[in-house]
């Protein structure tokens, strides 16, 4: 068993008025003066969206469908996380020296905190969004099993947490819409865990034009394949199984959980759905953003 550094569950800090996990707060300095090449993409996400299911298929489309090369290395290695610090494994910056052109980028970063120059320089962005309840029903479990984060108490607590927007990252509210009017200002794909689900071969062909990588329908088919559900809980390249246990504790709630849409059913009580489904209305008042909470 690898030692357990005694760096677990430090509390959130708050930058800009955002609440983040304390050791990606300490990545913002350098990340600030990030220089963007040309061919990168960013894929952005509110956590628990969808962001690694989407990674796994941006790389088997770079790759071309070949498994081989997907298995070069985990997730998190062929697409850097900017902002990722934890102690004892490699940061996304420190990743990001030894990753080729054309990069594949992965940040949850809202946009006042991200490095000035993805937005200067219009970088073409994928973003992925998720129905508000199945996110905190996902966080919540992570949470528990990524020491990353500060102990999120009870449930009860957790949601009130989150509709406050003073869970890492802050507001997913505003997050999902404030990503959807960048589409008016540079390239932005923006795609839905929910439709995802519902039909990956329709969703990935959007994502292939985008990136402008055709490929073949036997590849597409593959790719459909290789980045399901089942077949990514199974790959240890896409799973985080290889992080140490004091970061990802997979015993106490698994990264790849459950992987559906419906799933805050099981945990929302009537009372809790309706009191969320009244903050939900007032929040996003006016947003042209329709999200599916089942299939
Ligand atoms: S993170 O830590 O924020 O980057 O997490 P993220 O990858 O965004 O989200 C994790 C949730 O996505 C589910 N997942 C998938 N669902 C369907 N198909 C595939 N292939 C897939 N891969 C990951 C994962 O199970 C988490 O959701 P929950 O609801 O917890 O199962």
């Amino acid at each position: 068993m690898e030692p357990i550094p005694d760096t677990s569950r430090p509390p959130q800090v708050v930058v800009n008025g955002i609440p983040l996990i304390k050791y990606f707060s300490e990545a913002l300095g350098e990340l600030e003066g990030f220089r963007v090449q040309p061919g990168d993409l960013l894929i952005s996400t509110y956590p628990k969206s969808g962001t690694t299911w989407l990674c796994e298929i941006l790389d088997m489309i770079y790759q071309s469908g070949d498994l081989e090369k997907c298995q070069r290395a985990p997730v998190y290695t062929r697409v850097p996380f900017l902002e990722f610090r934890a102690p004892g494994v490699p940061s996304g910056l420190e990743t990001l020296k030894d990753t080729p052109s054309p990069r594949l980028l992965k940040t949850h970063l809202p946009l006042a905190l991200l490095p000035k120059a993805f937005l200067d320089q219009k970088v073409k962005v994928i973003y992925v969004a998720r129905n508000a309840k199945d996110v905190v029903v996902s966080y919540y479990h992570f949470y528990q099993m990524a020491k990353v984060h500060p102990d999120p108490g009870t449930w009860e607590t957790f949601l009130e947490t989150f509709k406050a927007g003073q869970v890492c990252y802050g507001s997913w509210y505003r997050h999902v819409q404030e990503w959807w009017e960048l589409r008016k200002q540079q390239p932005v794909l923006y795609l839905f865990y929910e439709d995802l689900k519902e039909d990956p071969k329709r969703e990935i062909r959007k994502i292939m034009e985008f990136v402008e990588r055709p490929l073949s329908e036997e590849i597409l088919d593959r790719i459909v394949r290789e980045t399901s559900f089942k077949n990514m809980k199974e790959n240890p390249m896409a799973n985080f199984s290889s992080l140490p246990s004091y970061i990802m504790d997979h015993e106490v709630s698994p990264f790849m959980r459950k992987g559906i849409a419906g799933d805050w059913k099981n945990h929302f009580t009537v009372a809790q759905n309706e009191l969320f489904d009244a903050d939900y209305a007032e929040k996003m008042a006016g947003s042209e953003l329709h999200f599916r909470t089942e299939l």
